[in-house]
């Protein structure tokens, strides 16, 4: 357990299941950063595949979810193609690597949707619980034409078996607005049933391929995928244990991060329940609002990485 007293008389700076099948590897430190440079390869944990044919197959969110239902994370095996234009092509040949943008895009045409797939092994020692995804997330079109899209975006699930009728909906990645957009994404997920050593774990990501296709001014739109990551957060625990004191701790002894404190306003900054506990992403900042009489005044904090 890692503990950092933060003491608010000095309030501005304080304190400081098929086993042998190719996969992203899942340690303490999570995946690291899927920044692809190269085309990522079904065994490097990346493949897709795509659905259907013909545009506008599905007109809704929830067709989409029930069609997720029906797929085996078994059939989604095949390697992304490569492609070098930008802004990214209508294809029929399903989800691409993009050399010049260095990231993963789909734009159906001519098919139901697409499929891109990342599977992660756990190779940590111990179940897994809680997760916390991110990446990049664009939505890319031509110029002069706009996009225009029955269901924007992905819909985005995960599931530990790959199994037709297992896959949960993860609402923070699957709610893209209509139009482009660069987004940072990130989702924290509580794994039902948990994740055990050794054991797979698969995301899908799926583009339905919409009412209109590549002529303007209304078009089917790019979606790409960059910076691809996935940790265990830090579950952290925050107490009073006398009226000058805040106290937090963590539970990973190998935590390369630390709390940095101020006081500053930022509405932008996600607000917590104190005292109280929170899992917390790296790099993130958080507002605390305190209860006590000598801590009225807003005050943030931040978990960041060790000597950044
Ligand atoms: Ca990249
Ligand atoms: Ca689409």
């Amino acid at each position: 357990m890692i503990a950092i007293r933060l003491f608010v008389s000095a309030l501005l700076f304080v304190g400081g299941h098929s086993f042998s099948r190719a996969a992203i590897a899942f340690t303490a430190s999570g995946t690291g950063i899927q920044t692809f440079d190269a085309l990522p390869t079904p065994s490097n944990g990346w493949s897709k595949m795509t659905i259907g044919s013909g545009n506008g197959t599905y007109t809704t969110s929830s067709a989409i979810d029930l069609v997720a239902q029906t797929m085996a994370a078994s059939d989604i095996t095949n390697e992304l193609i490569t492609t070098s234009v930008v802004p990214p092509s209508v294809s029929a040949q399903g989800p691409k690597w993009n050399s010049a943008l260095r990231c993963i895009q789909s734009r159906p045409a001519g098919v139901a949707a697409d499929v891109v797939m990342a599977t992660l092994r756990n190779d940590g020692d111990h179940d897994v619980g809680v997760l916390a995804v991110s990446y990049r997330y664009a939505a890319i079109v031509s110029s002069g034409s706009t996009i225009v899209e029955s269901v924007p975006g992905h819909r985005v699930f995960y599931s530990t078996t790959g199994q037709p009728s297992s896959w949960i909906l993860v609402p923070e990645l699957s709610n893209a607005p209509q139009g482009t957009f660069t987004n940072a994404l990130s989702a924290r997920i509580e794994i039902f049933g948990g994740w055990y050593p050794g054991a797979l774990l698969y995301f899908i990501w799926i583009d339905d391929d919409g009412p209109f296709g590549d002529s303007p001014p209304t078009r089917e739109g790019g979606y790409t995928i960059d910076d691809f990551l996935v940790i265990s957060p830090l579950k952290l625990n925050i107490t009073f244990p006398d009226q000058d004191t805040i106290e937090f701790t963590w539970d990973d002894p190998h935590s390369p991060f630390c709390i940095q404190w101020k006081q500053e306003i930022d509405a932008t900054w996600v607000e917590l329940v104190c005292p109280g506990t929170a899992y917390l992403q790296p790099d993130g900042k958080y507002h605390v609002s305190m209860s006590k009489a000598a801590l009225r005044t807003p005050c943030f904090f931040r978990l960041a990485r060790k000597g950044a």
